[in-house]
Formats: structure tokens, sequence, C-alpha cells
């Protein structure tokens, strides 16, 4: 097994797939549908070249390389962290024992699945995101979207890698699905519900990057704990490149607040919307929207799936080494959000195992409230006395108890028909997407930024902000 990548092979990898020449001929029978699918579905402005990061190595002299590449022939590969000879299985049944470099029988056809739902999230978020191109706010953030969608095209072939290699022919049917499925699609949508929505608009693009790619973080967490091997070596490679679409959308949606917080500042006004910038109680309803749809990727507070996962050593918990208890939970119980008998929003007490999508939420949850602790930092630095929140965990659920119900964003459960009267007021209406939509003018000149976003506070790799990130063609 070698770290560096072999870049004179047609697949960039740290695999040897010389070594298989089975598997390397069924990824090359791959690749050309996979490049179909990213000239159809894929980014549509056209550029000549970008300053692109690409995955070369996994070793300590560092594992990316920065460059100008035409889009199109980004080097997608498939890389999987160092192994460790002596890793043994963390958690589940098997606990103690060795981590497996091959699917066990009795666990295939869960591991798929695990695989696939993964799989199936990086194309759809690429499909998403193909018309943002034609409305960056500058060249900066243009380089930043495709560095994410080269990225998320990677993590395909990085399950699709997994597929073809471990599962055989069910592996390659599932791997043309992936490219079959289409974001949106009527007839055959993504499989998840986050990746059906839209991302017509910036303040979308930065959402998604913060509270759905956020999802992604923790999910990758949980599968790099796997005793499947290859499985827990690809996710944890994967978790390298996720830090970048984290710092996207953190960072984006921190320059938006300051922008707006200076307008407000400036003209002395909370009512900025015919000043250029998104208002607060927008940029609030956009955060309520993504942060419940992305709730919903967690699955039901309870699962059975999720406990048959956790034991039979397939899917762990965040961190679960750091966790201080028998790895095994088949005496613990947890309490998950739950309806009381008589519709009211409250909790239950459940076994550990079956409410394990509630842990992981409940962990995603915290993170998700340091980046509205940091924008409103950036508030209070402004010497304003606004604030955003992160609404409540029932607010617009469509997956899990709180879907049978409606809430407020304060936790006050509602007849549908006070939802159906209220909710323009907590989620984005036709007249905010209108609005949004209407300041998304591109600024393709190097050095200069729409005037609803403030500038970043740093460039990439060390180059400046008005660095010549994006050729366009
Ligand atoms: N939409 O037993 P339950 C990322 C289905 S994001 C529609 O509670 P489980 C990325 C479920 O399939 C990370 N359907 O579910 C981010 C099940 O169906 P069946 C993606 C849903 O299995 C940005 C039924 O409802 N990775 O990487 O405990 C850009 C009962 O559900 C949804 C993963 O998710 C939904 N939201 O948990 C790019 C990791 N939720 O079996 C990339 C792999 C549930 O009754 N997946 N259903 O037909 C998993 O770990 C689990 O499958 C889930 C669901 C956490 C998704």
């Amino acid at each position: 097994m070698t770290t560096a990548a072999d870049y004179t092979e047609k697949i960039p990898n740290n695999v040897s797939l010389h070594e298989d020449r089975r598997l390397q001929r069924a990824l090359e029978s791959w690749q050309p549908n996979f490049l179909t699918w990213w000239d159809s579905m894929g980014p549509t402005l056209p550029t000549r070249d970008v300053y692109l990061r690409t995955a070369i190595n996994v070793g300590r002299d560092g594992w990316a390389q920065f460059g100008h590449v035409p889009m199109r022939d980004y080097r997608w590969g498939i890389f999987l962290a160092e192994r460790d000879p002596g890793r043994m299985i963390g958690f589940g049944e098997h606990k103690g024992e060795p981590a497996w470099d091959k699917v066990p029988g009795e666990y295939r056809s869960d591991l798929r699945r695990l695989i696939v739902i993964q799989g199936d999230t990086e194309p759809a978020s690429v499909e998403q995101q193909r018309n943002l191109g034609t409305t960056a706010p500058s060249l900066y953030d243009l380089r930043n979207l495709f560095q994410v969608n080269v990225e998320e095209g990677r993590h395909l072939w990085a399950m699709v890698y997994l597929l073809q290699a471990y599962f055989g022919r069910d592996g390659r049917e599932e791997a043309e699905e992936l490219l079959r499925r289409s974001s949106g699609s009527l007839e055959s949508p993504r499989i998840l519900g986050a990746f059906n929505e839209e991302t017509p608009d910036w303040l979308s693009f930065y959402m998604f990057t913060y509270f759905t790619d956020r999802d992604g973080k923790y999910q990758l967490g949980t599968l790099k704990e796997s005793a499947f091997d290859p499985l827990s070596r690809t996710c944890e490679f994967m978790l390298k490149e996720e830090a970048h679409h984290m710092m996207v959308g953190t960072t984006g949606i921190d320059r938006v607040v300051e922008r707006t917080a200076q307008v407000m500042v400036e003209n002395d006004t909370d009512d900025v919307d015919g000043l250029g910038v998104v208002s607060l109680p927008v940029i609030q309803k956009y955060l309520n929207f993504h942060y419940s749809v992305s709730l919903d990727l967690f699955g039901g507070d309870t699962s059975t799936n999720v406990a048959n996962y956790y034991t039979a050593g397939l899917k762990g918990r965040w961190l679960e080494d750091r966790r201080r208890d028998d790895h095994k939970l088949t005496s613990d119980a947890i309490m998950v959000d739950a309806l009381t008998e008589d519709g009211e929003i409250g909790q239950n007490e459940v076994a550990a195992l079956i409410g394990l999508n509630t842990d992981l939420r409940r962990e995603y949850i915290a993170d998700c409230q340091s980046g509205v602790n940091r924008w409103n930092k950036i508030l209070a630095d402004a010497g304003l006395p606004q604030r955003v929140a992160l609404p409540h965990v029932a607010f617009n659920r469509k997956v899990g108890s709180f879907s049978a119900i409606e809430a407020s964003p304060d936790g006050e459960k509602l007849s549908p028909e006070e939802w159906e009267q209220r909710k323009g007021a907590w989620l984005p209406t036709d007249v905010d997407k209108t609005y949004v939509r209407s300041l998304m003018q591109p600024v393709y000149e190097r050095g200069k930024i729409a005037a609803w976003i403030a500038p970043p506070r740093h460039g990439i790799n060390g180059k400046p902000f008005d660095y010549d990130y994006v050729h366009l063609s």
C-alpha cells in the first residue's frame, strides 16, 4: 500500500488500483459516465480554469496541492487515510475484534445502504448548486463554490470506489444509479429530503454549507468509526476536505451578517431591505429553514436501523473513543424528543441504542449553536441589540416525532391553521426569496465584491482577496 497518489494512472489513487485489473476496468468504465454527468449536471458557468486544491497524498507532508486547473480536468481520485494494521473495532457486539478488510456477508446490505445514502448526497449537492456560478459575489466566492463542487464530486468517487471494490455486481448497479437519480426530479429524486431542495441564491449556499454540510461532517464522523476499515479510512480522508466546506459556510454567513450590521449602523435603521443588503429577519428565516431541514437528515428520534448499525459495528457515535461507557449500550437509556400521550411536545425515555440518531443530532445542534454565537458577537460588536437564534427542534420538521405537529420557532405547538397563517414570519416567503435573488448580481472583477456581503478576512492558501482565483472563458 502506497500513500502518495499515482498521477500517471487514469484514476489517481493511493489504493494500488493497478494491482486489481477488474476493479480498475470497472472504475474506468464508470469514469466517462461520471464526466457526462458532470458536463450535464455540474456547474453551468463556463470557465477556463480555477485555482483549486487537489488531494494528492495522505502523508505528513501535506495532502493537497493548489494550482489553476480547468475544472473538467480536475484529478478526481480515490484516497483512503493510512491503514492502521492493528486497528480494533471500538463499539458494538464485535468490540475488541480486529477491524474488517472485507464486508461480512451478514452486513452486506446494511453497509451498502449506508454507502449509497452517503454517496447520493454528494452529486445531489453539485446539482443543487449548479447555477450559482452565474451570480457569485466575487471571484474568491466563485472559486470556493467550485472547490466545494469538485470535492463533492470526489466524495462521490470515494463511495463509488467502495461500492465497486466490495459489493460486486450490486455495487456496480448502485454506482450507475447514483448518476441516474437527480436532485428535485419527480421520477427519481435524491434519497434524502434536504438534497431535493433548491439552492437558488448565495445566502442559501452559505446556509447549506453551514447547516447541511455540517450534517455531512457528523455522519462521516460516525462512519469513520466503522468496523469496515475501508469505509472508515475513506471517511477520515473526506473529513479533511469537509473542513473547507464548513469554513465557506461559517465565514459566508459571518460576512453577510457583518455587512448587514454595517448598513444598519450607518443608516441607523433596522429596515435595510431597500438598502441593498439582506435584513436580519430574512437572514433568520433562511437560518430557520436550513437548520430545520438539516435536523431531518438525522432520521427518526428513535430508529431500530441505527440500533442495528451500532450493534453490528457499522456506524458508531461522534467521537466514539471519547465516550465513557461500555461502547455497547445494551443496558443504557436516553431521553429522546417525543410527543406526549396528549400530543404535546415532550420527551420520552428509550433504550440508548434506538436513540442514537438523537444522540448524533444533539452533538450537531451544539455545534450549530457555535455559529449562532459567532454571528451574535458580530452584531454585538457592531453595537446592535438584535440577535439570531436556532429555532426549536420541533419547528418545521418533516422527519421524526415532531413531523406530526406544527410548532413555532419558540417551541409553541400550533394548529395547522395557525401554522398556515404565521409561517411566512418564520420561513422565507416568495417576496423574501425574490428580494434576495435581486441582490445576486455577479461581480467577476478582481478585488471587487457585491454590496450585500463583506469581503473575507483571508484569501485562499495565503493568496490575497484580489488574486485571480478564476479565469472565465
Ligand atoms: N429524507 O429509521 P430511520 C452529506 C428514511 S450529508 C428522506 O429513522 P435511519 C453532505 C430512512 O431512509 C450526510 N427519508 O432512518 C452534505 C428510512 O427509510 P426505510 C449523508 C428519510 O436509517 C452536504 C425511514 O425514513 N450521510 O454528506 O435511522 C453536501 C426511517 O428512518 C430521511 C448519511 O446520512 C430524510 N431526511 O437514519 C454534500 C449517512 N431520514 O429504510 C454531502 C448514512 C430518514 O424505512 N445514512 N429517512 O425505507 C444514515 O446513517 C441513515 O440512513 C440516516 C437515516 C441517518 C440518513
